[in-house]
């Protein structure tokens, strides 16, 4: 094998890192694969020599030194491994074979906080580290994912066109998804779903809260099929039908494209649909809890997106609940009969808990980066989520405008767009809601976005008595509403001036 003939190297060879190299190769690259089970590696490439066309530019080697030996230089090197300790180990052990300037870009989901101390440690060392977010799952990986790179600039240079070829691409105007004429055939053209996000961690960071907000629109779009399903009597088929509509118009997205081939599903061991033989528990990664951490230390109200981390845990108490349905009792549930009025009202919930759900994720990003010194393109980064990744949706073009009529929008709520989205669909919302309520079907994400809207929209909260007990009991001290802000007051309670109680 002849020494640096290969374009990139990549370490890691589970389901991400196959289809990854799968990916490049097709892009004409020569790549050199690696994986600590030397099995996994030489069964990829056996493989891949059989199946596919671009296996020629697949290199697979069994030691650290050999792969770094077959890469041109400055070497670029992909770990898609493990996150957490196992690329701190894979690093480790790959640092004996490196040289200043070489660059190591770690495309699992690691923490971001990781990912700052990676770059400073290998930075330290005159190497370049970059962190970037993965999105799409194996079929994203392998026919153009949602790229998201955390690093310097020059690193990203030096990546930028294997990153842009690999990359999922979207129209220029429209922003719709652009696929190849076949599966795995180069995209002509379209804006590729990545761009530099920031230094350090910035990609990770974004990268996770791409994965909180995929963590709301499920559960969202969990809580519109069960008010349907519950309310109406629908099943899963005609729900699924309802989905497919929906894909039509404005929440047309992946997740609601497979919402409706999911629901459709017949039981292929036994009758009816699968959906209704899938037990109803979730389980949840690090990257939804370390979304909901991060904005509770942040202070960030990302209430909904939290709420869907908690709806997984709820769920995973499956025992529990079955023994609880049985001694807690809640409203009897009473079928509404306009079916289509119904199904539309749950639309539009669906649609303002999304814009919600959003803001939120927005609003976490635009106060991290003040945290961390990043300056965050935001309609950007909408418009590298509109294709490759799980959360890409028609939407997303809308967000991408919002942030180009005015870049330092505060909030998406305000865009006139999403405003006026919000006013008219809010009745539905309120409706839906409260029928959820009144017949005890449990709706904390469209409910929870709901109570953020209007917090949000309220000049006042009840936060005066709030603060006043914090007052009371710890002398924690108050602002007045006619006195400036900044001017502190503590009042030594239970005070003067207070009613005498009646004897
Ligand atoms: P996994 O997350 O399941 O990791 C398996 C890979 O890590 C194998 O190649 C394994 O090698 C390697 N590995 C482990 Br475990 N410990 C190692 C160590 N100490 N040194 C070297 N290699 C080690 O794989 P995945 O699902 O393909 O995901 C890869 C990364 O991409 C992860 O960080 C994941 O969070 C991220 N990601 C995954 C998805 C997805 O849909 N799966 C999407 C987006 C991002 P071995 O074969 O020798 O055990």
């Amino acid at each position: 094998m002849s020494t640096e003939s290969a374009d990139i190297g990549l370490i890691g060879l589970a389901v991400m890192g196959q289809n990854l190299a799968l990916n490049i190769a097709d892009h004409g690259y020569t790549i050199a694969v690696y994986n600590r089970h030397a099995e996994k590696m030489r069964d990829f490439i056996s493989q891949s020599k059989k199946n596919e066309p671009s296996s020629a530019r697949l290199l697979g080697f069994e030691t650290l030194e050999e792969l770094t030996r077959s890469l041109k230089r400055p070497r670029k090197i992909i770990l898609l491994v493990k996150a957490g300790e196992a690329t701190d180990k894979t690093i480790e052990s790959l640092l004996p074979h490196l040289e200043p300037g070489d660059i190591v870009i770690d495309g699992g989901n690691a923490h971001w906080l990781d990912t700052i101390r990676r770059e400073k440690d290998l930075n330290a060392k005159g190497l370049r580290f970059i962190g970037s977010g993965v999105s799409g799952g194996e079929t994203g990986a392998r026919f153009g994912p949602s790229l998201m790179p955390g690093g310097s600039a020059e690193a990203w240079a030096e990546l930028a066109p294997i990153w842009n070829a690999v990359a999922a691409k979207v129209d220029a105007q429209t922003g719709s998804p652009l696929s190849g004429a076949a599966p795995g055939s180069p995209v002509a053209g379209g804006v590729p779903c990545t761009a530099h996000i920031g230094p350090d961690g910035a990609g990770h960071y974004v990268k996770m809260v791409h994965n909180g907000i995929e963590y709301i629109d499920m559960q969202l779009i969990c809580e519109a099929y069960w008010l349907m399903k519950n309310l109406l009597g629908l099943g899963s088929d005609a729900i699924g039908k309802v989905f497919q509509d929906w894909n039509q118009g404005e929440l047309s997205s992946y997740l609601i494209e497979i919402t409706g081939d999911i629901l459709q599903q017949p039981d292929t061991a036994g009758d009816g649909f699968l959906v209704d033989k899938v037990l109803d528990t979730a389980g949840q990664k690090g990257t939804g809890l370390w979304t909901a951490s991060s904005a509770l230390e942040l202070g960030v109200p990302a209430n909904a997106i939290a709420e869907a981390v908690f709806a997984r845990s709820l769920s995973a108490l499956k025992e529990e609940r079955v023994e609880a349905s049985k001694l807690l009792q809640g409203p009897e549930t009473k079928r509404v009969e306009d079916a289509a009025a119904l199904i539309a009202a749950i639309r539009d919930a669906l649609y303002c808990s999304k814009i919600c759900a959003y803001a939120q994720g927005f609003q976490l990003m635009a106060e991290a980066q003040k945290i961390y010194g990043w300056n965050l393109d935001f309609g950007t980064l909408a418009q590298i989520w509109r294709g490759g990744c799980i959360i890409r949706a028609r939407f997303l073009q809308k967000i991408t405008d919002a942030y180009a009529i005015d870049p330092g929008l505060k909030n998406l709520m305000l865009d006139p767009y999403f405003r006026d989205a919000l006013h008219r669909g809010q009745s539905h919302w309120r409706d839906v809601v409260a029928l959820g309520v009144r017949n005890g079907i449990p709706t904390p994400a469209f409910s929870s976005a709901l109570a953020y809207f209007d917090g949000y929209r309220s000049a006042r909260l009840p936060a005066n008595l709030l603060q006043a007990q914090r007052d009371y009991f710890g002398a924690h001290t108050y602002e007045r509403t006619d006195r400036p802000r900044g001017q502190f007051y503590h009042l030594d309670w239970p005070a003067e001036g207070r009613p005498q109680l009646q004897a």
